[in-house]
Formats: C-alpha cells, structure tokens, sequence
C-alpha cells in the first residue's frame, strides 16, 4: 500500500479556495485539500460552500483530496457561493452613492435564486442623506423585505445585524466599498479582515477583498464575505418572467387579476393591470424593471435566432408557472446536470 492510499472516506463543506488548494471544515478540523486530477475538468464546478467527500492521505496528515462533490441545496452564480440560505444586501447610504437600480437588480437575482434578502443600509453615520433614507423606507417597507441600518464604524445598527445571521448561512453581496468586510470585523473584531484603507478612494472596480470565504461566526451562523461585485445583468430568462421577480408586481396581479395577454410585458400592452395602477408600483422600481426586460429581450432575441434556450440551473419563484420551461422539465435538467456532473466526476 502506498503513502498516498486512501485511508477513509469523510465529508466536509469547502469554505476557502486559494488556486488550487480547497480549505475544508470537518468534524476533524481543517482539511488542505487538492482535488483528483478527474475533476481538474470540472475544477469551475467546484465552488466555497460545496459538501465533498475528502480522501485522507494518511491518518496524521491534514492533508487529503477532494473525489466527490455532494447535491447542492442551493446555488448563485454571482458571487460563485453554493449552499447557502440568506443573502444580505448591503448598500451604503453614500460613498459610494445609493445605487437603487443595483439594489434592486440583487434583490431580482435573490428572487429567481428563492433565497430570501435582507437589506443592509451601512455607513448611517454618515450625515445629510435624511431624504435617501426616507426613500428607502417608503419603497422597500411596503415590499415586506427585511431591513436594517447599520454603522460599521461606529456600532448602530450591530447587534440587529448579528441577530439576522442565527442560524443561516448568509452571503453578504454587494458594491465594492460599501462596507461588507467591515460589517464582519465588527462582529468579529479579532478575525481584522482586510478593508479599504481610508486614504484609498473608493473607486469603481477594486477591490479589497478578493476571494469569498465563509467565516463561521458562532456555532450555526456562517457568513461569506465576498469581492464586490456590479456585472449582474438579466440575459438569461425571458422578458415575461422578468415581473415575477418584482412583489408588487405579483401583488398587483393578485389584487387585480391577471393582464390582457398572458405574455404581457407591462411595457405598453392593453388591458395591462400594473400600468392601470402605476400608484403601487414605485416609480424607480418600474424604472429598474424595464431595464432587466430589455436585457431579458436580448436573451430572447438569441434564443429566436439560435433555436435554443439555454437552461440556468435555479429555480424560479414563487412556484409560480413559467413561461415555456415547466417545472417539471426544470427539475428534471437539473438532476440531470448533478448527475452528469458527478458521473464526470467519477469516470
Ligand atoms: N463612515 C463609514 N465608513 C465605513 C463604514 N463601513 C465601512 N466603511 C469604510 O468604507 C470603506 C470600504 O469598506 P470595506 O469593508 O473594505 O468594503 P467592502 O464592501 O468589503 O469592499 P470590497 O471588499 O472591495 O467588496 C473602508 O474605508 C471602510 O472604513 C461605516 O459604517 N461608516
Ligand atoms: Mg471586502
Ligand atoms: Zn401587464
């Protein structure tokens, strides 16, 4: 038998990836893994929050390989994070400027990923934005999405942000600079993860934090802290299941029944409910609406010429029927996917 021999099998949760190094949490402690050389084609596949089956090297040694990813039970693309259950959107008030198309393209993509958001407004110890945070309140409040202000700074705000973490396994999204990593040191001071530094301006495309990594906060709360990312755009799912990522969208439809045409867009169709209530829906929301459909029409656009939709592997809300795939069919493709997966992974 040689060295390098399996001597168990064990299952851990991946929560750092360094190039080609995988850093597992298992019940035996830490774990520097690298991965077979069957799943170096696959090596995209493998991302921070995945369960795998680690092969130890030999009994003493801490090191081992990863031969097997085990089923998700979620995933987002953006940032690459799998089995998770909360998302945190954090925004600062300002610097860098509140983004509200930003912010509600996050809240659209934790929409079709069904995990529920909570928004975090940081940096509320910065003065004069009164009418920014009116304005917050009056659109997100009615929408029923949780809420918090928070200053990493100076404290406010910490211990409710603490509170939404019990439990879950939360991804913190958002811009570059608005204060993710700070957020996080200040629950946790001793962990002193990098920020930006004062004198650094926050500018659009750096970023201090490169990597995302989960950071068990307490037993049973783990956190992501993730590089800020803005590239999210809609060119995967067709302008009519755009509106299904919108509450009031929803809500408008419930209370007043469904459009005229079963395919309407809400962009100026006859007989459409949410534009004979434009009063429900808040003006920047429907801004920001329209925009995600005319990137979903571009999807469209090449699904017509190229005679093929390509299928995303999540789930769409509120078990709501969508248009063209089912759901039965989205299931199926995407057990078919883990499966091919993890056959590839085994040949
Ligand atoms: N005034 C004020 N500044 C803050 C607050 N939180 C963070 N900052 C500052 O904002 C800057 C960016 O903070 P980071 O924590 O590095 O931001 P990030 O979201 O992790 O950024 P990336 O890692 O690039 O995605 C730093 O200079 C922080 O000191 C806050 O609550 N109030
Ligand atoms: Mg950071
Ligand atoms: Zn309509």
């Amino acid at each position: 038998m040689s060295a390098w021999s399996i001597i168990k099998n064990m299952q851990g949760q991946i929560f750092k990836i360094h190039s080609d190094f995988y850093y597992i949490d298992t019940s035996k402690g830490v774990y520097e893994a690298k991965i077979r050389d069957v799943l170096k084609k696959r090596k995209d596949a493998i991302v921070v929050g995945d369960f795998v089956e680690l092969e130890q090297i030999n009994e003493n040694s801490k090191q081992a390989f990863v031969s097997k990813i085990l089923p998700r039970n979620s995933f987002i693309p953006r940032p690459k994070v799998a089995n998770i259950n909360q998302v945190i959107i954090v925004c600062a008030i300002k610097e860098p400027d509140l983004d509200f198309e930003q912010l509600n393209r996050y809240l659209a993509f934790c929409e079709y990923y069904k995990l529920s958001p909570v928004l975090c407004f940081n940096k509320n110890d910065l003065e004069g934005e009164e009418e920014i945070i009116a304005k917050i309140k009056t659109i997100y409040e009615p929408l029923k999405y949780r809420i918090i202000f928070t200053s990493a700074l100076e404290g406010n705000g910490i211990e409710q942000f603490k509170e939404v973490l019990k439990g879950k396994v939360t991804v913190l999204c958002g811009s570059s600079g608005v204060g993710k990593s700070s957020l996080i040191n200040a629950i946790r001071p001793d962990l002193s993860l990098r920020t930006k530094q004062i004198s650094e301006k926050t500018e659009r495309g750096t970023h201090t934090t490169r990597h995302c990594e989960i950071i068990t906060i307490e037993k049973g709360s783990k956190i992501v802290d993730t590089p800020g990312f803005s590239q999210l755009r809609f060119d995967f799912l067709m302008p009519a299941e755009v509106g299904l990522l919108f509450r009031e969208i929803q809500e408008i439809q419930d209370k007043y029944g469904s459009c005229k045409f079963s395919d309407c867009i809400h962009e100026h169709e006859t007989g459409c409910k949410i534009q004979e209530h434009p009063e429900i829906i808040d003006e920047t929301r429907y801004q920001s609406y329209l925009q995600f459909v005319k990137e979903a029409k571009e999807y469209k656009k090449q699904v017509t010429y190229s005679g093929k939709k390509t299928e995303t592997r999540s789930k769409v809300i509120h078990n709501r029927e969508v248009t063209k795939i089912s759901s039965k069919k989205r299931q199926t493709s995407r057990r078919k996917n883990n499966q091919e997966i993890n056959k590839e992974l085994h040949e």
